[in-house]
């Protein structure tokens, strides 16, 4: 088999973002576009780590998507010239986000590629993209990242080797050059660790009984997971899990599950003679929803539920060192780590700043609001994970999830909550809105704002507590003086003009309180927040687009 070095122009806006580099396929599909992507992404490792992949394991999959195989092909042919030794494929190119993360620790590997643009829609006009985690099984850290984009601006050449396609779909080990290739289930290591980390018995008992649930797979990569772990392993009824078939166009939806694009599930869970309890997941299986039949349980306070409830699951019994939330997530969870006198670290949003607390060991449990709930098992959300935890806390306490809920709120107050995302605004105006606020943020303390007196304001920057590095400009922060707390930032995983994101929250320690409407409790807040960011104004919008 020939090698190949075929020369290559620079592509100057090959930045990855927060999950990894994310465009139309389209554009991934101009002449070297991914290419170059791989190619610097290993010319970068010994950069950024000090060594590259040259003799390493390198694990490799994807969440389904349209260019899902043939950027597998590509990239095996690019690994093989680069000096791979041995790369590990999910069966059909199919890994999610958190199988590969347990993978690349299981097996040791150096690193690990994932095809993925998460949520995003997919399709020939929809979204692809590519991430690099690194050897624990982690996002890779902006060490990575930034030294991937220099070497993106001034990359010459890429190196493959002339091979035709290998037989993904089936089981096996194929040289490739001199690399050696296997496909594995995508589904086995996974559902092995999934069987350590909870009771199955006791899930099992569940499904015995006249327990019902549903699983939305959004036709995207949890498909194959959820029919394996829920109906083969654990005895749930066949057809447990729908839209189980991943699709390269997702069937034409957004595979995110929030209220917006998931409303199906909702409607069947709140419907009478419904299912006990419902869940999706995400285009790459890292994220998760889940629904009591009283409807969406807020992500932020499923982390808290889980926080405090962490005793009932095996992995956790001897319970949890500390927890952590993104800035933006609700401070529920704060509530309940001071409860058990446990530290809760606040991180700016993406899954890549857990990474180090969890290597530390300073945290076994995190989550985001968006929908992501994760820990030490692997080093990425995990939505399958999550489902699996409420699981084993319904068979536990043998009480209906949203009794768990008021109960919860019963015990720490509850924490209303929501997220008003713009999207697809323009990205100047969406700019100036937030370099706006940065600079009135001195002024702000003791300003009125409709009903409320602002208390503190910034723009939250962290510093990592394992390494001393900085992370600036994450998020506007505002808290008013009855604590109810507004966060503006930009979405750093939009492939189209920007998405502004606002955050509101407001906490409520009465009971006879608990049960508004989130929308409603909070609307005099949202009022706040679109008045004080000039919202309407600035970018053109008096609605937001979705939700969450
Ligand atoms: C969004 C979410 C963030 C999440 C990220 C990646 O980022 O807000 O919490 O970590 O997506 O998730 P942003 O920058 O658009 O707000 V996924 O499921 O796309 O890997
Ligand atoms: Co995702």
């Amino acid at each position: 088999m020939r090698a190949l070095s075929v020369p290559i122009t620079p592509f100057p806006d090959q930045r990855p973002g927060t999950s990894g580099l994310r465009k139309r396929v389209a554009v991934f599909r101009q002449q070297g576009y991914l290419e170059a992507f791989i190619q610097s992404t290993f010319d970068a490792l010994p950069d950024a780590v000090g060594e590259g992949v040259g003799g390493k394991t390198l694990v490799l999959g994807g969440d389904g998507r349209f260019f899902n195989t043939e950027a597998a092909q590509i990239i095996l042919r690019m690994m093989a010239a680069n000096g791979v030794a041995r790369a590990i494929v999910g069966r059909d190119g199919l890994l999610s986000t958190p199988a590969a993360s347990a993978i690349i620790r299981k097996q040791q590997a150096f690193g690990g590629i994932i095809m993925s643009a998460s949520h995003n829609p997919g399709g020939p006009n929809g979204d692809f993209g590519i991430k690099y985690n690194a050897a624990n099984g982690g996002p890779a850290p902006e060490r990575i990242t930034d030294a991937i984009y220099r070497h993106t601006q001034h990359l010459s050449a890429y190196r493959t080797i002339e091979a035709g396609d290998l037989p993904l779909d089936r089981l096996g080990t194929t040289p490739l050059g001199a690399m050696t290739v296997e496909v594995v289930d995508p589904v086995a290591d996974y559902a092995e660790l999934m069987q350590r980390i909870f009771d199955f018995d006791r899930i099992r008992d569940l499904f015995r009984g006249s327990f019902h649930i549903r699983f939305d797979a959004m036709h995207a990569v949890t498909g194959p997971y959820a029919r394996a772990i829920f109906e083969h392993i654990l005895g749930a009824a066949p057809g447990t899990a729908v839209n189980a078939q991943p699709l390269t166009d997702f069937g034409g939806h957004h595979p995110d599950p929030n209220p917006t694009y998931a409303a199906d599930l909702i409607g069947a869970l709140t419907t009478a003679g419904g299912p006990d309890f419902g869940a999706a997941s995400d285009g790459d299986g890292d994220r998760n929803m889940v629904v009591s039949r009283q409807g969406p349980i807020s992500p932020s306070d499923s982390l808290a539920i889980l926080t405090a409830n962490a005793r009932h699951i095996p992995w956790f019994k001897s319970g949890l060192p500390g927890v952590a939330r993104s800035m933006p997530t609700s401070r529920a969870v704060d509530r309940v780590a001071a409860a058990l006198g446990i530290d809760c670290y606040e991180t700016p949003t993406g899954w890549k700043y857990f990474g180090s607390l969890l290597d530390a060991g300073h945290i076994a449990l995190c989550g985001e609001e968006s929908a992501g709930t994760g820990s030490n098992h692997v080093r990425e959300k995990d939505g399958l994970w999550a489902v699996l935890f409420w699981l084993n806390l319904l068979a536990a306490r043998r009480e209906p999830a949203e009794a768990i809920v008021a109960d919860h709120w019963r015990q720490y107050g509850r924490d209303y909550y929501a997220r008003h995302d713009y999207e697809g605004v323009d990205a100047d105006a969406a700019n100036r809105l937030i370099h706006r606020l940065r600079d009135a943020v001195p002024g702000l303390p003791g300003r009125r704002v409709g009903a409320f007196t602002i208390a503190a304001a910034d723009d939250f920057a962290y510093t990592d507590p394992t390494d001393g590095s900085v992370t600036v400009h994450q998020g506007i922060r505002i808290v008013t003086e009855d604590d109810a707390r507004i966060v503006y930032r930009l979405s750093g995983t939009g492939t189209e003009g920007a998405t502004l994101r606002v955050y509101l929250e407001r906490y409520e320690a009465d009971e006879s309180r608990h049960a508004l409407d989130a929308a409603v409790a909070l609307a005099p807040l949202a009022n706040a927040a679109a008045e004080l960011a000039r919202i309407a104004e600035m970018v053109g919008r008096s609605q937001p687009s979705v939700v969450a």
